[in-house]
């Protein structure tokens, strides 16, 4: 099962709590058969944010950027399977949800590049997905399980 069990940190932002958008995004993410390995509902402090978004630290936008993500509680998660990473990006659409496709969640849920709904880890950022889970997390909070249906999602797993 090793090629199924990559990780990456999924958050639901301020915008996607105020907006009762958790459920949706879970959703979607559950339904595409990705596993979740770790959830907290969290408020992010001052420290955490910095931390979160330091590559952005010299942006015109970081200020803003930080004011966002602390702004209310956010929902973080630990996402786990086959191209995790790359595959939950794919499905969040891009960073302006404006530019974001249709079928995606930034796309569907989203008009305003400050308030996108979701952050994904960075595929083209390699460790991106192990820093920010080691940044959110503990080991011990994060699960190992087996999903029922993975036979039926992975056609290499045995029934
Ligand atoms: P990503 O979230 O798609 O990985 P990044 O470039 O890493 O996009 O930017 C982090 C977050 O900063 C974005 O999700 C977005 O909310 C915000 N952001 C990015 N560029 C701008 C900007 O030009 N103005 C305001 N906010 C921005
Ligand atoms: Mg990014």
């Amino acid at each position: 099962m090793a090629h199924h069990d990559e990780r990456t940190f999924v958050m639901a932002k301020p915008d996607a709590v105020q907006r009762g958008l958790i459920g949706e995004i879970i959703d979607r993410l559950e339904g595409r058969g990705l596993k979740l390995a770790g959830a907290k509902f969290m408020q992010i402090d001052e420290d955490l944010a910095h931390q979160h978004y330091a590559e952005h630290e010299d942006k015109p936008f970081f200020d803003e950027l930080v004011g966002f993500i602390t702004s209310g509680p956010v929902m973080a998660m630990v996402w786990e399977g086959a191209d995790a990473t790359q595959q939950v990006r794919r499905m969040m659409g891009a960073t302006d949800p404006k530019e974001a496709q249709p079928g995606t969640i930034r796309g569907d849920l989203g008009l305003d590049l400050g308030q996108n709904v979701i952050h994904g880890s960075d595929h083209e950022d390699p460790g991106a997905n192990e820093r920010e889970i080691e940044l959110f997390f503990d080991e011990d909070e994060l699960v190992d399980w087996d999903r029922a249906d993975e036979p039926w999602v992975y056609e290499d797993v045995s029934h």
